[in-house]
């Protein structure tokens, strides 16, 4: 049974009174919800959110991290803080570390490692971009990046790992892929993990669509039953939105 989880990443926006105003108001309209709701804010707001998300029980994540521990690491974030501060998801390979600050799919299998390592659960986020997808090579991207990601751990770690199917040209463009593909890709990802691990794993492994995701296009997204949830951008900046697509998703 796979629990849906629908998680905010803020990318860098939010002061930390914006922060605490969104957790609080949030918190207060999802009280009686089912689904796994995780708020990921900039690093130096996690600390200001932690207490407040436990109140209300949201689930903090990060937005990114570096795989050591501890080091001569300037401007990087541990494992061990993270946990420490009260962390359980980690976004690891999101496609404006990739575009943006050259992430490779080998620092994205690290950083997997690495999370799991510290009782971390990563987000792994993969996607084609627009050209990949015009020249037919989506299902080959897809699989680099999830093979290269999961190479090396556990099935009990890989079973427990979310994996964000985003587009590239989806992300921030108001233009959401249709259910249809994103169910068709999430497919090819449970093919993937059934061939890296088992069936039974492939099928345990949540799958969240991230794009342009708001409250009125959830819905295409949830009733596919490959997909279990969503990362949301933009439309996670407004806690009313927000919470409008975690009660739709239900
Ligand atoms: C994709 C998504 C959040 P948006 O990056 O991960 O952002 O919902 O703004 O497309």
């Amino acid at each position: 049974m796979r629990i849906p989880i629908i998680a905010a990443n803020w990318k860098m926006h939010k002061d930390s009174q914006e922060a605490v105003d969104f957790v609080e108001s949030l918190g207060e309209q999802l009280r009686a919800d089912s689904v796994e709701a995780v708020v990921c804010p900039p690093h130096p707001l996690l600390g200001i959110i932690a207490e407040p998300c436990r109140t209300y029980g949201l689930k903090l994540g990060a937005q990114n991290m570096y795989w050591e521990e501890a080091g001569a690491f300037t401007g990087e974030v541990s494992p061990l803080l993270l946990k420490d501060i009260g962390v359980h998801y980690v976004i690891v390979g999101h496609s404006e570390r990739r575009q943006l600050f050259g992430e490779t799919d080998q620092h994205v299998a690290r950083k997997a490692k690495a999370a799991f390592a510290h009782d971390l659960t990563p987000i792994i986020c993969v996607g084609e971009t627009q050209q990949e997808r015009q020249s037919g090579q989506t299902m080959s991207v897809i699989s680099e990046q999830v093979t290269v990601a999961l190479t090396g751990l556990d099935p009990s770690q890989a079973r427990k790992a979310v994996i964000a199917y985003e587009p590239v040209w989806a992300i921030g463009s108001g233009q959401a892929a249709t259910g249809t593909d994103a169910a068709q890709v999430a497919q090819h990802i449970r093919k993937v993990l059934g061939e890296m691990f088992s069936l039974k794993l492939a099928r345990d492994v949540r799958i969240q669509y991230g794009g342009s995701v708001k409250p009125d296009n959830i819905q295409e997204f949830m009733r596919e039953p490959e997909i279990d949830g969503a990362l949301v951008g933009g439309a996670s900046l407004d806690a009313d939105l927000f919470a409008g697509i975690v009660h739709n998703a239900l």
